[in-house]
């Protein structure tokens, strides 16, 4: 059985339609399927082609023949990097959390302080390491805990294969910003051991799985994660892109500070040219969303109360307040969870921002 190296698949050159599938005349000399040449060369954001439980299955299955796993949190969407299937397979084994893409963090917040929030939210890790896949960050460090086998484990998009590339020499796993890209499991082999890349699994409530390919990869952070410091009055409010609105309902001004990729647009807009402005978002075809993730998105209203914590909106950002407690009114998509956390950034970062925007 010959598989694809970039995405672990079954090659196949009967039906174009079906994963892992190469041109006859290309099929003896092909080493990736079309999927994963399209990824890789033109940006091509193909969905993925499998139900979840076949993931599930290759995820369990790479745990079960390791010694060690590597337990892959993406820094900036750590709420939807902590799936529960992942939290309950991994207790058995001797597990590495580890914080990846920390070079897209606000500078103001070190490595260390990042490890010392996550350890309070990871209950059966081992050890916690934060590195940059894509900058090759702390690789050293987090190649030295390798065991004979590793998995390395995660929700779609945290960084997984990125890693990879950086653990094994020559390991050529495919990588993009499309969720889903791995289909099966990839064996790398190299003197320290093996190392399994695994495919991601799904988290709930991600704006991710809400939008069509192409905005979902626009929401992927490039480069560093923004953050602007708003201060909103009673009635105004705070819009995310055309994907995220919050209307302050309290007397006293609040102060946010959001932080979000800079494909997302952050601006203070009074509700009611709330409508208007995502229109007008969308006229210029600022993503995300695009006019069909606009029509197939259900938006629906809620009434918050704010604190000290972080507002967490996965796959998207997040935001802290100051000059709480608030009531807010949040329009988001219905299916979105909302999740609040102890601040990522800490207060005494927070006070760094010196131009509050009126
Ligand atoms: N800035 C930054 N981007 C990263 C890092 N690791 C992965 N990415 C990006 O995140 C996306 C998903 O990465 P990938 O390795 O395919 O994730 P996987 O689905 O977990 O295998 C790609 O667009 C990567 O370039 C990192 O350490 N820093
Ligand atoms: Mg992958
Ligand atoms: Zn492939
Ligand atoms: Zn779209």
């Amino acid at each position: 059985m010959k598989t694809c190296q970039g995405c672990g698949i079954e090659l196949q050159k009967d039906n174009p339609d079906f994963p892992g599938y190469v041109p006859e005349k290309v099929f003896e000399k092909a080493n990736t399927c079309m999927r994963c040449y399209r990824l890789t060369h033109y940006r091509d954001l193909q969905p993925s082609p499998l139900g979840v439980e076949v993931y599930e299955k290759a995820v369990a299955e790479a745990i079960e023949k390791a010694d060690t796993v590597f337990q892959v949190l993406d820094i900036i969407d750590f709420e939807s990097s902590l799936h529960p299937e992942i939290e309950r397979l991994v207790r058995r084994k001797r597990t590495i959390g580890v914080l990846t893409k920390i070079d897209l963090l606000p500078q103001i917040t070190s490595e260390q302080e990042a490890i010392e929030w996550a350890k309070k939210r990871l209950r059966h890790t081992d050890e916690i390491v934060a590195v940059s896949g894509k900058k090759g960050w702390r690789i050293e460090e987090l190649s030295n805990l390798r065991g004979e086998v590793t998995a390395v484990v995660g929700t779609t998009n945290c960084g997984k294969s990125t890693l990879i590339k950086r653990l094994i020499e020559g390991a050529e796993p495919t990588v993009s910003p499309a969720a889903g890209t791995t289909l099966n499991n990839l064996t790398f082999t190299d003197i320290k051991g093996t190392i399994l890349d695994t495919p991601g699994l799904w988290p709930k409530g991600r704006l991710l799985e809400l939008l069509c390919s192409e905005c979902a990869a626009s929401l992927v952070p490039d480069k560093k994660i923004v953050s602007k410091l708003l201060e909103v009055k009673q009635g105004q409010g705070i819009s995310l892109g055309g994907l995220f609105y919050l209307k302050l309902r309290s007397e006293r001004p609040l102060v946010a500070i959001v932080f979000a990729p800079e494909t997302v647009e952050i601006a203070k807009v009074s509700d009611e040219r709330l409508e208007n402005h995502w229109q007008s978002l969308l006229e210029q075809k600022k993503r995300p969303p695009c006019v069909k993730c606009q029509g197939n998105l259900q938006f629906e209203k809620r009434e918050m109360r704010v604190g000290q914590e972080d507002l967490v909106i996965p796959g998207l950002g997040w935001i802290s307040f100051r000059h709480t407690p608030a009531s807010i009114e949040v329009i988001a998509p219905r299916d979105l969870q909302l999740p609040k956390r102890t601040p990522l950034v800490g207060p005494k970062d927070r006070d760094k921002h010196k131009n509050i925007s009126r």
